[in-house]
């Protein structure tokens, strides 16, 4: 719903007497700003928030069937404790919030004591009001492992903006390009922000070329000009040929590299050297070296430009190079940061919402677990290896782990390690909505509130610095808590409760608004703050070492990496008797393994499916929409196959989010779908600690 279209549901919810509470949608992570419309303690309506910029007042599918998360009977509703043994799904009695904070305490406190507090690991995905959980087990307790879920997702595209441009998570200012080039990044499918989704397809209608690479044929390559059906795992090749080109028409933007790049001429020597030719890049790619040609010059000689990667080009051993090379491509056409171009957006000046004095802080006696392993230019704990570091104690001991609004069972590589990590561990906490799979493997589970009923105060994912706020708008069910209560009660109970001495949201939450241009009381009222957008901030110098872009990296060189990007091989291939190459995508439909609980979202796509080449369904016999066995060396799955014309042959692409016990307490999740995880080993990228769930082959056949 856009601002300005006759909007008959506020209308409708306004007369019957529903309040109107701004807030933001979290269903997936990209947190559009909403109205909810509450009456009698229900929501009756939500839409987006027509004054915000991200969304401009539209929503997705999912995040229009979220309110059902306020009202599903399988929702946590009160603190659970494991009662039997760790090895198998776990039995749980109810207790009460005070045994919970104790138990916990107890743990913690004996935990460090034994083995020191860098034992204890903290991870999550969403995030949501984390870094409460980070003041207490970071500043005051004293681990220095608080880590987020992203090897299992951007983790090499974060790698790559840090080391180029010293950022950690730009923005697509697609609305003013002309040229966009996607690598596997799947706009239009699995979403990032609706305001980009729009602004591409508005910058199209207005002319801008969209080449989409991908050996998929997917929702945003079907509407792009030109689809490019790369080979899996092969972008770093194609990007470096497309350079070449660049650098050997001088296409390049030598005022730009001159002033404001580290090591140029270092990298105009090095693809040379390498022989990084579109004819060399023509075998790997399966791209002709016409095309590589054609579209290096366009991508060059057309401003503003953009090429962008997301998740598609890693999840590879080699993924960590492939996503620098991309970017390069940016830098060397000068094409960054200016309208139109990969957008190095600005940070709101959120403060914290604790502040915990020098002389409490805990201080840790190892390095952190990414460092220890071996990992310094990890930009997040590769998550792969920590199955490792509890069953191994390798590099050090990790006794207990807190896992907030995060799935490892389901969402890690390799299962069977991850569940043997979580039988190993001494306390597993799991703060959850649902009894999700990796609940069933904890010690201890704490049901957490939903973006329905919590509040939150975040950084937007807008072009310009913005906060956005979540409110509470209904109840939460049964005794389900905030983390922002959780953390309070566990501090408590460790003689901390003066750190956190807040009695409601707002008390926090002045706090975090007190340097920015708006009150609380009227981001209450507006649901967001948006701050202008600035461009050109190269010449102002970037947070990089160089305070330039850096095309050579001296940290990689630091850590034993070769400076400049160079093309290696994936380490799993397929071959005889696997011939098939594992890649994975998501649903539209869904997000990762949040969503399925939900009746609505099922009814539309109610289970997953492996996509397959029409040739090679022909070759191992398979029919569209019937069952097929996907065999692995490790594992096997049977889930439904759909024969396609859009995929590279000798490829498959799994959808992700359904499967295995999913949830175990979930009436509508239960049973659907297949859960790949298990095919794959505990691949790691060797640069940025990324999971490589694609270094996988597998063979097909009918079920
Ligand atoms: N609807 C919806 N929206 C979502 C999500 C969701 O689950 N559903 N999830 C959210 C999250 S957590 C994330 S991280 C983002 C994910 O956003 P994307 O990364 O855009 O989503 P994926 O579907 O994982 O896309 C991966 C793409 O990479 C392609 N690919 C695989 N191998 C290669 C390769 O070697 N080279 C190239 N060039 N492409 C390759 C796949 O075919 C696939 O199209 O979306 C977010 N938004
Ligand atoms: N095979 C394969 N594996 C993948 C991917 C893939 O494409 N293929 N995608 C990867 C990517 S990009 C990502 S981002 C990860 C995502 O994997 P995870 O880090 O596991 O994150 P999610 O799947 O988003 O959500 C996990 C859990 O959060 C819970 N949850 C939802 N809302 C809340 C809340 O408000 N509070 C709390 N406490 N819990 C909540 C849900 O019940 C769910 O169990 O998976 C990765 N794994
Ligand atoms: S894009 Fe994400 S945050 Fe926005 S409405 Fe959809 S699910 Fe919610
Ligand atoms: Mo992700």
């Amino acid at each position: 719903m856009t601002s300005g279209t006759p909007d008959l549901g506020s209308q409708l919810a306004k007369i019957k007497g529903a309040k109107v509470i701004k807030s933001f949608c979290y269903t997936c992570p990209w947190q559009c700003p909403t109205e909810v419309f509450v009456r009698d303690g229900k929501v009756v309506y939500h839409k987006g928030n027509p004054e915000s910029p991200n969304n401009i007042g539209s929503r997705c599918a999912k995040g229009m069937a979220s309110w059902y998360v306020t009202q599903d009977p399988d929702r946590l509703k009160f603190p659970l404790l494991r009662t039997n043994a760790k090895g198998g799904p776990g039995q749980f009695k109810r207790v009460s919030w005070d045994e919970a904070f104790a138990f916990i305490a107890d743990k913690l406190k004996h935990i460090k004591d034994k083995w020191g507090p860098e034992a204890v690991a903290f991870t999550c995905h969403h995030d949501p009001n984390s870094h409460f959980y980070w003041h207490l087990l970071r500043d005051l307790y004293g681990s220095p492992n608080m880590y987020t879920h992203t090897s299992g997702c951007e983790q090499d595209r974060r790698a790559a903006c840090l080391t180029l441009f010293g950022h950690v998570f730009p923005m697509h200012d697609f609305a003013n390009s002309r040229y966009v080039m996607l690598w596997g990044m799947n706009m239009l499918g699995a979403n990032q922000g609706l305001w980009e989704s729009r602004a591409l397809m508005e910058a199209k209608n207005k002319g801008c070329k969209l080449v989409v690479v991908d050996p998929n044929f997917t929702e945003t390559a079907q509407k792009a000009d030109e689809w490019v059906p790369i080979q899996p795992g092969t972008d770093g090749a194609m990007a470096l040929a497309m350079c070449r080109v660049i650098i050997d028409d001088n296409l390049y933007d030598s005022d730009f590299v001159n002033k404001y790049c580290e090591g140029f001429a270092g990298f105009r020597d090095h693809v040379r050297d390498k022989g990084y030719t579109p004819q060399w890049a023509e075998p790997i790619c399966g791209i002709p070296a016409a095309t590589i040609t054609r579209l290096a010059r366009e991508f060059a000689s057309t401003k503003p430009a953009m090429s962008a990667i997301f998740k598609g080009s890693g999840y590879y051993t080699n993924g960590a190079d492939a996503g620098r090379a991309c970017y390069i491509l940016d830098a060397i056409t000068g094409e960054l940061d200016k309208p139109g171009n990969l957008h190095l957006k600005d940070w709101a000046p959120l403060a914290p919402a604790v502040n915990i004095p020098e002389d409490a802080k805990g201080k840790a006696t190892k390095p952190p677990l990414h460092i220890a392993m071996g990992y310094p230019l990890a930009p997040d704990l590769p998550n792969a290896r920590l199955p490792n570091a509890v069953i191994n104690a390798d590099p050090y001991p990790v006794k207990a782990l807190f896992v907030q609004s995060t799935n490892p069972v389901m969402s890690d590589p390799n299962r069977d390690a991850v569940q043997e990590m979580f039988k190993q561990l001494e306390l597993a906490v799991t703060c959850e909505i649902y009894m999700s799979e990796t609940a069933l493997e904890s010690d201890i589970v704490l049901p957490e509130t939903s973006f329905y009923e919590h509040a939150e105060i975040r950084q937007g994912m807008w072009l310009g610095p913005e906060v956005v706020l979540c409110q509470p708008a209904v109840a939460p069910p049964g005794e389900a808590k905030p983390a922002y209560e959780i953390v309070k009660g566990i501090a408590q109970k460790m003689g901390w409760g003066q750190y956190f001495p807040y009695e409601k949201w707002e008390d926090w939450g002045e706090l975090m608004m007190k340097d920015i241009p708006m009150s609380l009381a009227e981001l209450k009222q507006k649901g967001f703050w948006a701050g202008p957008i600035r461009y050109h901030r190269v010449p102002e110098g970037l947070a990089t070492p160089s305070t330039k872009v850096e095309i050579y990296s001296k940290a990689y060189a630091d850590a034993g990496f070769d400076p400049y990007p160079v093309y290696r091989e994936r380490s799993v291939k397929p071959d005889a008797q696997y011939p098939l190459q594992v890649t994975h995508s998501k649903f539209s439909m869904h997000c990762n393994i949040v969503t399925q609980n939900n009746p609505y979202l099922m009814e539309i796509c109610g289970e997953n499916w492996v996509e397959i080449n029409t040739l090679d369904a022909q070759k191992y016999g398979i029919q569209d929409d019937s069952y097929v066995v996907v065999e692995s060396p490790k594992d096997q799955i049977k889930i439904k196959a759909k024969v396609v014309e859009g995929l590279v042959p000798g490829c498959v692409s799994i959808r992700h989010g359904h499967g295995f016990g999913h949830w175990a307490m979930g009436t509508h999740a239960k049973g659907k779908g297949a859960h790949s995880n298990n095919l794959m080993d505990s691949y790691t990228n060797p640069i940025t600690g990324a999971n490589c769930y694609n270094e996988c082959k597998v063979r097909v056949r009918p079920a």
